[in-house]
C-alpha cells in the first residue's frame, strides 16, 4: 500500500493516524501537487492529495474515502457501525469543517496584503470559533467523545484543535479549558505524536 501526500498536509495527516491505529504498514511517498514532476495529478484529476494506492491496484482519493477503505481491512472500527455511526460522521464533518476553514484562511492570508479580503479572513475566523464552541459544548465523554473507545470522531477533532495550534495559533483554550484537557489526552495517542508535522512541534510548545 503507498500513501501521497506530504507531512504538513492535515488530510495526508488524517489518513496516516487512521493507517496508524489500524496497524497498517505502508509505503509513504513524501509528494506534493505543488513539487516540480509530482505524480499527484496522474492519480487524482483533482489534483489533491493524500491519494491512496491499495496491494491490488485500486487508487482512492479524498482523505475519508481512504479512512473508509483502512477501516474496512478490519480491527476495531474508527467508524462503528449501529446508532453511533452517524454521530461519528458528524463529529469528522465537523473536524473536516474546521480544518476547510483554517485551510482557506492560510491561502487567503498567503496572498499579498493588499490583496487580501479581510471580509473573507473574519467569516472563516467566525466558523472556526463556532465550531470550536459547539464541540465545547457538545455532550462527550472525558476521553473520547463518544462511548468508551477511540474512533473516527476523536481523530477529526484532535487533528482539526492541532491544525488550528499549527496554522491559526490564538488562544481558544482560554474559553474551553474542558476541551483543552481532551485534546492533551488524544494529543499523547501514538498515532498522533508520530505524525506531528515538521513545525508543528514548535506551535504545540508555544504558551497558550
Ligand atoms: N477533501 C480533500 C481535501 C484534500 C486537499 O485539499 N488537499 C490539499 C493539501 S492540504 C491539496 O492537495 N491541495 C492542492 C490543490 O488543491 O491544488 C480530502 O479530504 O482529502
Amino acid at each position: 500500500m503507498k500513501l501521497y501526500g506530504h507531512a504538513t498536509s492535515p488530510y495526508v495527516r488524517k489518513a496516516r493516524i487512521a493507517l496508524r491505529e489500524k496497524n497498517i504498514r505502508f509505503e509513504w511517498a513524501q509528494e506534493a501537487p505543488s513539487d516540480p514532476g509530482n505524480r499527484i495529478a496522474s492519480l487524482n484529476p483533482l489534483g489533491k492529495v493524500p491519494v491512496l494506492e491499495t496491494d491490488d491496484g485500486r487508487v482512492l482519493f479524498d482523505s475519508a474515502l481512504i479512512v473508509e477503505y483502512v477501516d474496512g481491512l478490519g480491527g476495531e472500527r474508527l467508524i462503528p457501525e449501529g446508532p453511533a455511526r452517524l454521530d461519528v460522521l458528524l463529529w469528522h464533518t465537523l473536524g473536516s469543517g474546521i480544518v476547510d476553514a483554517v485551510v482557506a484562511r492560510l491561502i487567503e492570508m498567503r496572498r499579498p496584503e493588499n490583496q487580501q479580503s479581510k471580509a473573507f479572513i473574519a467569516r472563516q475566523e467566525e466558523k472556526i470559533s463556532r465550531s470550536v464552541a459547539w464541540a465545547d459544548q457538545a455532550e462527550k465523554g472525558p476521553a473520547y467523545l463518544l462511548g468508551q473507545r477511540f474512533s473516527l470522531a476523536d481523530l477529526s477533532l484532535g487533528l482539526a484543535l492541532e491544525y488550528i495550534d499549527f496554522r491559526y495559533p490564538h488562544d481558544w483554550r482560554a474559553n474551553h479549558p474542558r476541551l483543552a484537557r481532551w485534546l492533551a489526552g488524544i494529543s499523547t495517542r501514538g498515532s498522533f505524536a508520530e505524525t506531528i508535522p515538521p513545525g508543528m512541534e514548535k506551535a504545540l510548545d508555544a504558551p497558550h
